[in-house]
């Protein structure tokens, strides 16, 4: 199984980065765009991993308070561009003790340093052109929870689903 884990996007911060995907595409953009039900900001991504019990125990015991997240900027990592967040302490410290937890537990991540993004689309292409400018709406939302998230290849695309 091919897990990661993750913190699905709120309805208004959803529309908003649906609005910036829209506005790439109509600047003529083209690429592999995420669709809206895929949306997610990652916080580690462990890979295949057979046991998401193990991954479930660790997230109920990381301690755990709602906290607001809000969009700022826009980024790429090559080809593939992103949508960022404000600086969050909050967020910096529920990933840190995650990614102890996981640790602890003896459950393997990728390590890389945590770079918070939504991604927009990948193998972006302007077909020469600059990049559009775009205005990126300030949406927020409460983060409630953080979900445990299965990524299986479907026909047409990843299909990811919260295991919880
Ligand atoms: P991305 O959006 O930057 O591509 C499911 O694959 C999620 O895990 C995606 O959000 C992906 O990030 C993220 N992820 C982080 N590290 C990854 C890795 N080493 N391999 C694949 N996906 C990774």
């Amino acid at each position: 199984m091919r897990l990661f884990i993750a913190i699905p996007l709120g309805e208004e911060m959803r529309a908003a980065v649906r609005a910036v995907q829209d506005d790439f595409r109509r600047g003529g953009v083209k690429g592999n765009y995420t669709p809206p039900e895929n949306l997610h900001l990652t916080l580690a991504f462990i890979g295949e991993y057979p046991d998401p019990d193990a991954v479930l125990e660790v997230l109920d015991a990381v301690p755990f308070r709602p906290f607001e997240l809000r969009l700022d900027g826009l980024g790429a990592f090559g080809d593939l561009w992103w949508l960022g967040l404000e600086d969050s302490p909050a967020l910096a410290a529920c990933v840190r003790a995650l990614r102890r937890g996981l640790a602890n537990a003896g459950i393997p991540f990728d390590g890389k340093r945590f770079s918070p993004h939504i991604t927009l689309v990948r193998r972006a292409t302007t077909g020469g052109r600059p990049m559009p400018g775009v205005a990126v709406p300030r949406a927020g939302m409460t983060v409630d929870h953080i979900a445990l998230m299965r990524s299986d290849r479907g026909r047409n695309g990843m299909i990811y689903t919260e295991l919880r």
